[in-house]
């Protein structure tokens, strides 16, 4: 089964959906091996590895290069922050079909204007004319023609102070374009906004959430409002800096790389997540020798 079928099937299941954040092929694979089923390639995860702000600082090429070591690394769907689409309906459809052809199965875009800025971040979030975005979600779908590549539409409307009742009509807007699924944003420390979206929007598409601020709901909630699938946007490029920023640390003050506090992978765990082993048997049977 292709990826995108894989990723479309999952929003589509009466199940609970989750994706896990990752930023680079390591990440991906380390997603993969504690057994999520799919994967976002988050902007602001991606951005920040790559040392810039999640605000369209990387080019969508640099982004879509990030994206394809991590397509390498994994045979689990991949869902790509495709942001606003950096541009128009034009670039859209370019950045659409080019993370199809490197294997993505879907991309997800949002209502903003270029260049966004991080959700989390200030209070001038700008959202796109509701008929350009709209204009953006035809666009892309027609470049797609009848494949299984999942285009998702996430509304910004509640990230830019607008209600509960913009954020349906945009959304409702946007499935009438051709979206396959909603992803509704908040950046409030309760899901209330995101419960009274979910149970007006009903079964219309599969909605997609992301629990970074109210990551505190039990996701028997979600289950109850029909949500199709959870976004864990960025937890383990948070969980990688408090990890680097420790081991420099103490390695930097003890000189030592054996302080108590440092907690390292051992050696072995790097060859067993990047198949090593792989290596040597095909060695041996192209060879005839080994490369240890
Ligand atoms: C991302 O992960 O880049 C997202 C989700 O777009 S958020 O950062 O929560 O806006
Ligand atoms: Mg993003």
């Amino acid at each position: 089964m292709s990826a995108s079928h894989q990723l479309r099937e999952m929003l589509n299941s009466q199940e609970l959906g989750f994706l896990m954040e990752a930023h680079d092929g390591l990440s991906a694979r380390i997603a993969e091996a504690e057994g999520f089923e799919a994967i976002w390639a988050s902007g602001y995860s991606m951005s920040t590895a790559l040392g810039v702000r999640d605000s369209d600082e990387a080019s969508w090429s640099q982004l879509l290069t990030v994206v394809e070591w991590m397509v390498d690394a994994v045979s689990i769907p991949i869902l790509v922050d495709g942001d606003t689409g950096y541009g128009n309906f034009n670039t859209a459809r370019r950045f659409v079909r080019k993370a199809e052809r490197l294997g993505a199965a879907g991309v997800c875009f949002e209502d903003k204007v270029f260049p966004k800025m991080n959700s989390f971040v200030g209070d001038g979030h700008r959202l796109a004319p509701v008929e350009e975005f709209a204009g953006k979600i035809r666009a892309c779908k027609d470049a797609l023609g009848s494949s299984d590549f999942c285009l998702i539409a996430r509304t910004e409307s509640l990230i830019a102070g607008r209600s509960v009742g913009e954020a349906l009509e945009r959304a409702e807007v946007y499935r009438q374009a051709g979206a396959d699924g909603i992803f509704i944003h908040s950046r409030k420390p309760a899901a209330d906004e995101i419960e009274a979206f979910a149970a007006e929007w009903g079964s219309r598409l599969p909605i997609v959430i992301s629990p970074t601020t109210y990551a505190g709901t039990p996701t028997s909630v979600f289950r109850e409002r029909g949500i199709s699938a959870v976004i864990w946007a960025n937890q383990s490029m948070r969980a990688a800096i408090v990890a680097m920023r420790r081991a420099c640390r103490e390695i930097r003050q003890a000189e030592s790389a054996t302080a108590a506090d440092v907690e390292l992978a051992p050696l072995n765990e790097v060859f067993k997540l990047m198949h090593y082993e792989e290596l040597e048997l095909d060695e041996r049977r192209y060879t005839g020798g080994s490369i240890t």
